[in-house]
This record gives C-alpha cells, sequence and structure tokens, in this order.
C-alpha cells in the first residue's frame, strides 16, 4: 500500500505568527511595557493571581490586563475592581490568542504609561502553548488538584514557560500532591524553569513572585 502523504499545514501560520510576535516584543521593549502571557487551565487561579498581584504592586507599577475569554467580561470586571486597566478579548470560539489578536487587544488597552501588561489566556494547557502572542515572558499555573503528573501530559506548556506557578499550596494536602515530583517532572522537559510554590489565598509564597515580577519590570526596561 502507499504511504499516506503528511502535509503540515499548521507551520506557515505558525511561521507568520511568530514574525508578527517579534515586532510586537521589539516595540514594547522600546516603549518600556514588559508583557507576560499567563496560561494555565481553566479555574487554575489565573484572575486570583492577578488580583493578589495587583493589590502587591499597586504603588508601585502600574498594569494593564488582557482577558482573553471564549465568552463573557467577569474576570475584566474584577482585576479592574483590583486596579488594572483592563480589556477584554472575545476570541470567537479559538482556543488561543495569537500575536494579530494582542496587537489588537494592546491598542485598545493602550499601553502608555504601564510598566506591564498580562495576557490571562484562554484556559487550556495545549494551545495557547503554540502560539507566541508577542509577550517577552511566559509564566504558566499549575494548581495542585490538577496533579503533578500533567507535565508528563503538556509537555509543551511546561518546556516554553520560563516561569511555573504551583497554585493552591494551601490545598495541595487533600489532592496528594507531591511537589517533588511536580519539580522533577518539570525539570525532565525544562531544566531551567523557576518553580515557584504559592497560594493566592494564603499570601503563602507570593513574595517571590512579586520579587520576580519587580526585577523583570526594572530589567525590561534598562
Ligand atoms: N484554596 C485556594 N483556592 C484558590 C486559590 N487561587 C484560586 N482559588 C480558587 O479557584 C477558583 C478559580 O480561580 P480563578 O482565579 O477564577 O481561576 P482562573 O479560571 O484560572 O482565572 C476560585 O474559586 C478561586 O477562589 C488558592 O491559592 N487557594
Ligand atoms: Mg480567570
Amino acid at each position: 500500500m502507499d504511504r499516506i502523504k503528511i502535509i503540515d499545514v499548521h507551520e506557515d501560520v505558525l511561521a507568520n505568527n511568530d514574525r508578527a510576535a517579534e515586532a510586537l516584543r521589539a516595540r514594547l521593549h522600546d516603549a518600556g511595557t514588559l508583557l507576560i502571557n499567563l496560561m494555565s487551565s481553566p479555574g487554575s487561579g489565573k484572575t486570583t493571581l492577578l488580583n493578589a498581584t495587583l493589590d502587591a504592586v499597586a504603588d508601585r507599577l502600574s498594569i494593564g490586563i488582557m482577558e482573553a475569554d471564549v465568552d463573557s467580561d467577569v474576570d475584566a470586571y474584577s482585576v479592574q475592581r483590583h486596579g488594572a486597566r483592563a480589556v477584554q478579548l472575545h476570541t470567537g470560539g479559538m482556543c488561543h490568542l495569537d500575536a494579530a489578536m494582542c496587537e489588537q487587544g494592546l491598542r485598545e488597552l493602550g499601553t502608555q504609561g504601564l510598566d506591564a501588561v498580562f495576557i490571562e489566556n484562554v484556559g487550556n494547557l495545549i494551545c495557547p502553548a503554540e502560539f507566541d502572542t508577542g509577550a517577552a515572558r511566559k509564566v504558566m499555573i499549575l494548581s495542585t488538584p490538577e496533579g503533578h503528573d500533567k507535565p508528563l501530559k503538556y509537555p509543551l506548556m511546561f518546556e516554553v514557560s520560563d516561569v511555573v506557578i504551583v497554585s493552591k499550596m494551601d490545598v495541595a494536602e487533600y489532592f496528594d500532591f507531591s511537589l517533588e515530583e511536580l519539580e522533577r517532572n518539570v525539570r525532565m522537559r525544562n531544566p531551567q524553569v523557576r518553580i515557584m510554590p504559592l497560594s493566592a489565598k494564603t499570601g503563602e509564597g507570593m513574595q517571590q513572585w512579586i520579587d520576580w515580577l519587580l526585577g523583570e519590570v526594572a530589567a525590561w526596561k534598562a
């Protein structure tokens, strides 16, 4: 039997997106605004972490947030109440943001005067990992109820991230979650990554995250 030919139509789309993302990153560098792509499964604690972060840096950083969802605007109102300049992006069913969507969102948001902008990406551990949004840093959250085996199942997300936040540490014991096993599973894929266990609810571990953010913003502007 003839071998079936496989054509990778995905490649061109990704190459065009990479060019747009690179150009956006350069513009944001000139503007001194650090764009951070925050990714995770739905419900792992992105909005809760953003709100706690906004409260912690209120007198030090001006922050913008682009909320991406298939529908609704509840998260945008939530972060706005905590002091962020916010816009809601509806992806029309798409499971991720790409550089063009991100650029459009930034135009609406306006980056003037903002030290950092977070993208709260669509809740999903697969598609957002594939698309460069133009962000300078990629941060993913894994919550303890999701389990320490997730790096084995969704390796790309863990490979592309600069920081893995392990959220909901306050309830880790109820989910047989092992931080040591998670670290081992993550390091297999990404030896350089920063791993930050924390709870946005109790504040445990938040300081290293805030220190990292302040350091990255300062370095981006330098
Ligand atoms: N126990 C605990 N619950 C949390 C923590 N962070 C978030 N949650 C809860 O997890 C649920 C989903 O959080 P949310 O921030 O909306 O997740 P998102 O969908 O990733 O934005 C909410 O009920 C939060 O109160 C945490 O650190 N500890
Ligand atoms: Mg949210």
